[in-house]
């Protein structure tokens, strides 16, 4: 599928990448046009001068460094006003892992929607190689957040998704409350709430290959407490 992806930016948070960059920049400047606006949160690691070696000769790489790690979140809100501020009129959200492939980028760009969302949960999309207990606490957080918040996604929590700018700017997000992996949730919730147009297209999530996941046992627990709290207003 061929796309011009001039107005769109990719946003792409860094933590600990360094395996991944330039591959995944690569990748993204496959597709015609597009920008990329890596968010580093100075990587112990050296990411972010890998990244900076990369943009300076590629006019379509960026990176906005930050001070230390405060979370997927609130690196995704730096980004996302960066890009809005540099007028992008799209603007894809999308982990560094290879976990989304950046091969989807030009059907999540070129859908017609406010958000438009990779869902792993919608026929055509799958969790290849996920064991069952990893599946089933998906499934059931799914499940929860449906029932608890009545959001009408199937898969309310992926992080592979394309904004309008529009949209972005319609629904705040610089003042979410989530910091961590929650973010995404939040953000769904207040676009759904906004009533933009959502659209959940298949993906096929996979593993990382290289490095390592950022995820931790808190997570389940974040996003939980943020469900309730959207439930009952308290967001
Ligand atoms: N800038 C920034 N990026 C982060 C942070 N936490 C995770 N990431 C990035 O967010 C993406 C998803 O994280 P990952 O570890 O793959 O999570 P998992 O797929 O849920 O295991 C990757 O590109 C990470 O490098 C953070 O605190 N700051
Ligand atoms: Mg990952």
């Amino acid at each position: 599928m061929e796309v011009n992806a001039e107005n769109t930016t990719v946003v792409i948070p860094t933590y600990d990448e360094r395996e991944n960059v330039e591959r995944m920049a690569a990748a993204v400047l496959a597709v015609p046009g597009a920008k990329i606006l890596f968010v580093d949160d100075a990587s112990p690691d050296g990411t972010g001068d890998v990244i900076d070696s990369i943009a300076k000769s590629e006019s379509r790489v960026s990176c906005l460094h930050r001070a230390g790690k405060e979370g997927l979140g609130r690196a995704y809100v730096a980004g996302f006003a960066r890009a809005l501020e540099e007028g992008a009129q799209k603007v894809v959200q999308m982990d560094c892992d290879f976990s989304h492939d950046p091969a989807d980028l030009p059907r999540l760009i070129s859908e017609d929607a406010d958000l438009v969302i990779g869902s792993r949960y919608v026929p055509g999309g799958d969790t290849p190689g996920w064991p069952f207990k990893r599946r089933l606490i998906s499934r059931c957080g799914g499940i929860f957040i449906r029932t608890v918040t009545g959001i009408p996604l199937r898969d309310p929590t992926g992080g592979f998704k394309c904004w309008s700018a529009e949209a972005l700017k319609k629904i705040d997000f610089k003042s979410v409350a989530s910091a961590g992996y929650s973010f995404q949730l939040e953000m769904n919730h207040r676009a759904w709430k906004a009533g933009c147009s959502i659209k959940e297209i298949p993906i096929v999530f996979t593993d990382r290959v290289a490095g390592y996941s950022k995820i931790s046992a808190g997570i389940a627990v974040e996003s939980v407490k943020i469900a309730l709290r959207l439930r009952f207003g308290k967001i």
